[in-house]
């Protein structure tokens, strides 16, 4: 098992720097969607392509699923790959962070996310860093050039929250949201960048909580189940944090489609329950 997990970890070691270094070449539109309605940049296409060609060259990866593509491209294997290719990339006209995620997991797709067997991600912010979380334990390494050097051995949400950050535009949260809401902005500062993997990063190094709510007129909310919501849950989780959907922990969910959205919150367990509790 081991062997497969570390193959996939070490192709998205050595993918995510060549996506980063493609992408000032590929920040135009496509004339494409994704399967969620979202216009597909050149960036995400070629990050996509990259990924799926390499996962699956591994021999125990049996297929793999992206926020990019319809349908699971299957071969045989024992793991399966859920990738968000590039996750905010409409962060990349302002240039500000994104990068990419990954969940691997031994049961077919879309898969409960107690199928899940590791998850991370790559974050293109100042420096590229990577994530893992196998084995109850979240390692972080800086990659450079074709170097990866590490950071944290034992990677731990920080006891003391201090930051959050909400998706959504205010009038299109529900009055118990936006009553939860307020109380946090009065104990935390905000720190909201529209990449997922910065923001629950910035909750990984300085505690606090990230979340995207359901909306009055779409109750799913934005964040894909497989391709973000489990792997950022597998992380937090194996870091000490909590996450849910507003009822109960993102793992203990199975997607009913490939592409099924979901409301996602993740970080500190006291706020985690407070918004359990807020929305209850
Ligand atoms: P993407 O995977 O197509 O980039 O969309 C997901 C992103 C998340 O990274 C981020 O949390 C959210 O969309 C931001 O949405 P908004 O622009 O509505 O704040
Ligand atoms: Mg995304």
């Amino acid at each position: 098992m081991s062997n497969g997990i570390g193959a996939v970890v070490d192709v998205v070691a050595a993918t995510a720097p060549e996506v980063r270094a493609g992408l000032a070449d590929r920040r135009a539109y496509t004339e494409s969607e994704n399967p969620s309605g979202d216009r597909q940049l050149a960036a995400d296409v070629h990050a996509d392509e990259l990924l799926c060609e390499r996962l699956l060259d591994v021999d125990a990866v049996g297929s793999y699923a992206s926020e990019e593509r319809d349908a699971v491209v299957e071969d045989d294997g024992r793991l399966h790959v859920a990738c968000d290719p590039l996750d905010g990339s409409s962060n990349l006209k302002s240039n500000n962070a994104m990068g990419t995620l990954f969940g691997v997991y031994d049961a077919p797709l879309p898969a409960p996310g107690s199928a899940l067997v590791a998850a991370g991600f790559a974050l293109f912010g100042p420096v590229t860093t990577l994530v893992v979380a196998r084995d109850g334990r979240v390692r972080e390494w800086v990659l450079d050039g074709g170097d990866r050097r590490l950071l944290e051995d034992d990677l731990a949400l920080p006891a003391e929250p201090t930051v959050y950050g909400f998706g959504g535009r205010r009038p299109e949260w529900t009055d118990a949201f936006a009553a939860y809401a307020d109380r946090v902005a009065e104990e935390l500062k905000l720190r909201y960048g529209g990449a997922m993997l910065g923001d629950v990063n910035q909750v990984l190094t300085y505690g606090g909580v990230f979340g995207y709510p359901g909306l009055r007129d779409r109750p799913e909310g934005k964040l894909r189940l497989l391709f973000e919501g489990h792997p950022i849950a597998f992380v937090v989780e194996a870091a000490g944090g909590a996450s849910s959907d507003g009822e109960r922990s993102l793992l203990e969910l199975t997607p009913d489609r490939l592409h099924a959205r979901t409301p996602l919150f993740v970080g500190d367990p006291g706020y985690v329950d407070d918004l359990e509790a807020a929305l209850a």
